[in-house]
């Protein structure tokens, strides 16, 4: 599932999403070269949709999937963020409330050297551009040119201890900008955690911008996980703090319905939802309701990829 794809492109040089999706058809046919001198960039329609900023110098990753991306309008409008209410259009409707600075990412537990990052100092990182499915536990899913970088590039920099098992990520709570929180839908905050080896794994992004430009608040401003082989709850929005921890991390899905929702949470076609098949899926904005539903693919698509780090578990067990 996973296409080498030229370096020579930056996703900083794009804007509207049609020369985007262009680019990406050059891309394919070959002609990586034509594309970045097409001239069809214009650097001020971004600031004239009130979109984010600019996140200049993220290369082309080799991780990415050909599919076709969704829109910018449907990664924007179609969300989950349970601390703005529960209906799809509530994180664009109510989340441009939450405070997005100052802002750090507090990284601490089981490491020799604990950290609070500033967010401008994470930006600076080298960048990434990954292009991602991301499939949701409700049987839905989206192709989302993320920007970013590996997670292992943080935790690298705070050398963890041999007590370190798992890492908790825990999630903004801003009561007076999250209508959501005043219902107990889940135990705020929205805590999210991995197997160390799950997040030192090359395809473990921090993401900080979609469609190279920040990321807006309804996708989880300023920064955000991006599993893309688990169900979309493991990708933890809007993170304040990560934890390293030798015991595995009650995690708030775990926490609400553990009968549904399981620690691990690995796409898996074979292992349904105890109300819904996970067989299939319905691809936003590209499949109708009438059109065939996709097959859902074993680790959503990534398993030459992870599925080494599940060998021996059974994973009706460890759903
Ligand atoms: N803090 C927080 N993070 C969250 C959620 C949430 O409710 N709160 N929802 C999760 C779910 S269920 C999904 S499918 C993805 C959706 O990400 P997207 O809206 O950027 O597509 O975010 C995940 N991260
Ligand atoms: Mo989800």
């Amino acid at each position: 599932m996973l296409i080498r794809r030229p370096d020579a492109i930056k996703p900083s040089e794009i804007t509207p999403d049609s020369v985007y999706l262009r680019r990406r058809e050059f891309v394919k046919a070959g002609v990586a070269m034509l594309a970045g001198a097409t001239g069809l960039v214009s650097a001020g329609s971004v600031e004239a949709q009130g979109r984010g900023k600019k996140l200049a110098g993220a290369r082309m990753s080799n991780f990415s999937t050909m599919e076709k991306a969704n829109s910018y309008k449907e990664i924007t409008s179609y969300n989950n963020y349970y601390e703005f209410g529960t209906d799809k259009s509530d994180p664009a409707s109510y989340a441009q409330k939450l405070k997005t600075r100052p802002w750090t990412v507090l990284v601490d537990g089981e490491v020799k050297r604990p950290k609070r990052f500033d967010i401008e100092e994470l930006l600076k990182l080298p960048l990434e551009e990954r292009i991602y499915r991301l499939r949701c536990v409700e049987a839905w899913s989206m192709v989302i040119p993320w920007v970013g970088f590996e997670l292992k590039q943080l935790i690298q920099q705070v050398e963890p201890t041999g007590k370190a098992k798992f890492v908790e990520f825990v999630t903004v709570l801003q009561p007076e900008s999250m209508p959501g929180v005043r219902a107990p839908v889940l135990d705020w905050p929205y805590v999210e955690a991995l197997r160390m080896d799950e997040a030192m794994h090359p395809l473990t992004l921090l993401a900080v911008g979609l469609y190279g430009e920040t990321l807006p608040k309804q996708n989880g401003a300023p920064i955000r996980l991006v599993v893309p082989w688990k169900y979309g709850f493991k990708s933890a929005k809007s993170i304040v703090r990560i934890r390293f921890v030798e015991k595995q991390p009650k995690t708030a899905w775990v926490k609400a319905a553990s009968n549904e929702y399981g620690f691990y949470s690995n796409v898996n076609p074979d292992v349904d939802h105890p109300r819904w098949s996970q067989a299939t899926e319905r691809r936003i904005g590209q499949d109708g309701f009438f059109s065939p539903r996709r097959k859902t693919l074993m680790f959503n698509g990534y398993a030459d990829q992870v599925a080494r780090l599940y060998t021996g578990m059974d994973l009706r067990k460890f759903y």
